[in-house]
C-alpha cells in the first residue's frame, strides 16, 4: 500500500536538517518481550537512520484490556486495540507488526496482506510448514501489489554478521567448507520452570528448535548464500512434566502440572547445497549459558568466527596470509564503513542486542519506500520451515542411531 503523504502545511516545517516525510502507521501485535523489543526499534530508528519515511507507532493490540493500554503507554502507542482484526483494519495502519506465538501468525499475516498491509512477522514464520507455504504464497501475492512482507530474523541485523555476509559474499573465504553453529540459553535447566507457552506444541510449533534453532539455520543459510538440502537430527525433552504458570507473571503453580510436548534441545547436521558441512546445536538447558549465539565458518581461504556475547567483534583468518603471521584476528565492527554504523557512536563504542531491532525497523521502512527486495522475505522465513520439518522427521527417525556395540 502507499505510504500516506504527509505535508508541511499539516505538520509544521520539518525539523533541521530533515526533509518532509511520509509516514509508515505501524500497528503491533503482541506486547510481551518481543512486543517491547520492536516497539523499540520502531522507536529509535527514525531519530538514529535518515529514513524516507517516519515510523508512526500507531496503534498496539493485545486480548487483555487494561495490559495492553499500559503496554500501549509504557512503550509510546498511540492507541490500544484488543482485536486484531479491528488493528488491521485501521486506516492509520499501514505495516502489522506481528509479536504472538506461531500459533496464530499465519492467520493474523495472511489476513493484514489481504487487506493490504505490510507486514512483519516475528520468527518462526509460523509453527509448520503448510502455514508458511500459505504465509508465502499471500506474500507473493501482495507483492505484486506492491505490498511488504518481512520476517524478523533480528540477528542478520547484527553488524558484524551483516558484515560477515558480505566477506562470504565478496568471496573472501572461498568455497565454504563447514559452518558450525550453536545457540545455548539455560532457562529450563530448573525443572520447577512453568510450563509456559514456549513449551507447547500446539502453541509453540517446536521448543529450542524452533525458537532457537531457527536463528542459527536462517544465519547459517544467509552467510553462506545458500540453502540446506539435508539433514539428520536427534533432539531430546528431558523435562516432560513442568508446573502449570499461575498468576500474571508466570509464576509457578505447585499444585498441578502439564506435559511439556515440545524439544527441550535438537542437534543436528547438514549439507548445504555446494557440498559444505554444517552442525547445529539448540538447547534451552545448557546451564550457565544465558543467550549464547556462536557461529563459524571455514572456508578454503579462511574462516570467521562469531559469538552474541561479544556482538560487536568478528575474528577473521585470511588463509592466503603468510602461514607465519597468518591467524584469527579480532575486528572491532564499529567503524563508520560497517553495516548499520554510520549513524551510531564514534568508533570502538559498541552496541547491544535491542539494536538489532533498530536496523530491522529501518530496513522494513527503506525496504518499503524504496521498492527494495524484501529481506528476509518469507520465502526465507518458509526455507527455514522446511528445514525445521526436516530436523523434526529426522529426530523422530534417528530416535535410535546406528548402534555403537560396547562390552559390559
Ligand atoms: C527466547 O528463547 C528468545 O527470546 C527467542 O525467542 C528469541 O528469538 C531470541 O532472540 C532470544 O531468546
Amino acid at each position: 500500500m502507499a505510504l500516506r503523504e504527509e505535508t508541511e502545511q499539516e505538520t509544521g516545517a520539518p525539523p533541521p536538517g530533515r526533509r518532509p516525510t511520509t509516514r509508515l502507521g505501524v500497528g503491533m501485535v503482541g506486547y510481551a518481550f518481543m512486543g517491547a523489543a520492536h516497539s523499540q526499534g520502531w522507536r529509535t530508528a527514525g531519530h538514529v537512520f535518515d529514513l524516507p519515511a517516519d515510523p508512526v507507532l500507531a496503534a498496539i493490540c493485545g486480548r487483555d484490556r487494561t495490559a495492553v493500554e499500559a503496554a500501549a503507554a509504557r512503550h509510546g502507542w498511540a492507541a490500544a486495540e484488543t482485536d486484531w482484526r479491528a488493528l488491521i483494519a485501521r486506516d492509520d495502519v499501514h505495516l502489522v507488526d506481528i509479536c504472538t506465538p506461531g500459533e496464530s501468525h499465519a492467520e493474523i499475516a495472511v489476513a493484514a496482506l489481504e487487506a493490504g498491509k505490510h507486514v512483519l512477522c516475528e520468527k518462526p514464520l509460523a509453527n509448520s510448514v503448510a502455514e508458511a507455504e500459505a504465509m508465502a504464497a499471500a506474500a507473493e501475492r501482495a507483492a505484486a501489489r506492491g505490498q511488504v512482507a518481512i520476517v524478523g530474523f533480528n540477528y542478520r541485523k547484527v553488524p558484524a554478521l551483516t558484515y560477515a555476509r558480505g566477506l562470504v559474499a565478496d568471496g573472501r573465504l572461498g568455497a565454504l567448507r563447514h559452518i558450525r553453529a550453536t545457540y545455548l540459553q539455560d532457562w529450563l535447566v530448573d525443572p520447577e520452570a512453568p510450563l509456559t507457552w514456549r513449551l507447547k506444541r500446539e502453541r509453540a510449533g517446536s521448543g529450542a528448535l524452533g525458537d532457537l534453532g531457527a536463528h542459527i539455520v536462517d544465519l547459517a543459510q544467509y552467510l553462506a548464500g545458500e540453502p540446506l538440502v539435508g539433514v539428520s537430527a536427534v533432539s531430546e525433552t528431558f523435562v516432560r512434566e513442568r508446573p502449570l504458570p499461575a498468576g500474571p507473571a508466570g509464576t509457578a503453580d505447585r499444585t498441578a502440572r502439564g506435559a511439556v510436548t515440545v524439544d527441550d534441545a535438537a542437534l543436528f547436521t547438514g549439507r548445504l547445497a555446494s557440498g559444505a558441512l554444517a552442525s547445529f546445536e539448540a538447547s534451552r538447558m545448557a546451564a550457565g549459558r544465558k543467550n549464547a549465539l556462536r557461529l563459524e565458518i571455514n572456508g578454503e581461504l579462511g574462516s570467521l568466527a562469531f559469538d552474541l556475547e561479544r556482538l560487536n567483534e568478528l575474528s577473521f583468518h585470511d588463509h592466503t596470509e603468510p602461514a607465519v603471521t597468518a591467524g584469527f584476528r579480532r575486528i572491532l565492527v564499529t567503524e563508520p564503513g560497517h553495516p548499520y554504523l554510520e549513524a551510531w557512536w564514534p568508533p570502538g563504542h559498541g552496541l547491544g542486542y535491542e539494536h538489532t531491532f533498530v536496523h530491522q525497523a529501518r530496513d522494513v521502512v527503506r525496504t518499503i519506500a524504496e521498492g527494495l527486495p524484501p529481506e528476509p522475505s518469507f520465502a526465507d522465513g518458509l526455507q527455514v520451515q522446511r528445514v525445521l520439518a526436516a530436523v523434526e522427521e529426522s529426530a523422530a527417525r534417528n530416535s535410535v542411531h546406528t548402534p555403537v556395540p560396547f562390552q559390559e
